[in-house]
């Protein structure tokens, strides 16, 4: 990691990657995200963002693109890429 203080951009980056690994690693393979580590995930990191999703299987199968039945970082990377537009697209009003 770089030395000399992080800037508020990436001290948020480097919370997105924590939080990933910090709940990856609770139970199955360390950095994947089994259905009950993400779903412990959304409920503690992603209460307000994800609250109108429903249900959260079929929102994991949608993320899981390779079919693994796990969460890659990649995978949820995607997720986060996907709030961070809905909350763009909040402030700009509906334009897309
Ligand atoms: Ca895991």
């Amino acid at each position: 990691m770089a030395s000399g203080e992080l800037t508020e951009l990436e001290v948020a980056i480097e919370k997105i990657v924590h939080i990933f690994f910090e709940h990856a690693a609770k139970e199955g393979r360390k950095g994947t995200l089994t259905a009950g580590e993400f779903k412990e995930l959304v409920a503690l990191q992603l209460p307000n963002l994800m609250k109108d999703v429903g249900d959260l299987d079929e929102k994991m199968k949608k993320l899981d693109v390779n079919n693994d039945q796990e969460l890659k970082f990649g995978e949820y990377w995607r997720l986060v890429g996907e709030l961070a537009k809905d909350l763009k697209r909040e402030k700009v009003g509906k334009k897309k």
